[in-house]
């Protein structure tokens, strides 16, 4: 069955400090770490989850930084696929600047 569009505005109002991406149909957030390994750790546990679930993140790294867009190709928008990989993200965030 294909995944279904729902609207930014929809998936925002269930999510902390994501907003709608200006041009295109998707969210984004950016989040900052200790250091590149923090960064690195992050995007290596977010990886496991998107190949586990078919469902992988836009992102650009440099040094302590994380932009993540999220958007469902198949669905030419916001899917129920990116709130279930945004809360994942929220989780892992939350686990890897608890540590530090
Ligand atoms: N990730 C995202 N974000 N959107 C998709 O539509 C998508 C994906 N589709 N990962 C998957 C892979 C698809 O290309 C494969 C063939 O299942």
């Amino acid at each position: 069955m294909p995944t279904s569009k729902i609207s930014a505005v929809d998936a925002l109002s269930r999510l902390e400090g994501w907003r709608a991406a200006e041009n295109r149909d998707a969210i984004e957030k950016e989040f900052k770490f200790k250091d590149f390994n923090a960064a690195f750790d992050f995007m290596s546990r977010v990886a496991l989850y998107a190949e586990r679930n078919d469902h992988h993140p836009e992102w650009f790294n440099v040094y302590n930084r994380v932009d993540v867009t999220l958007t469902t190709h198949d669905a030419g928008g916001v899917s129920d696929k990116d709130i279930a990989l945004a809360h994942f993200i929220e989780d892992v965030f939350r686990e890897i600047t608890a540590i530090k």
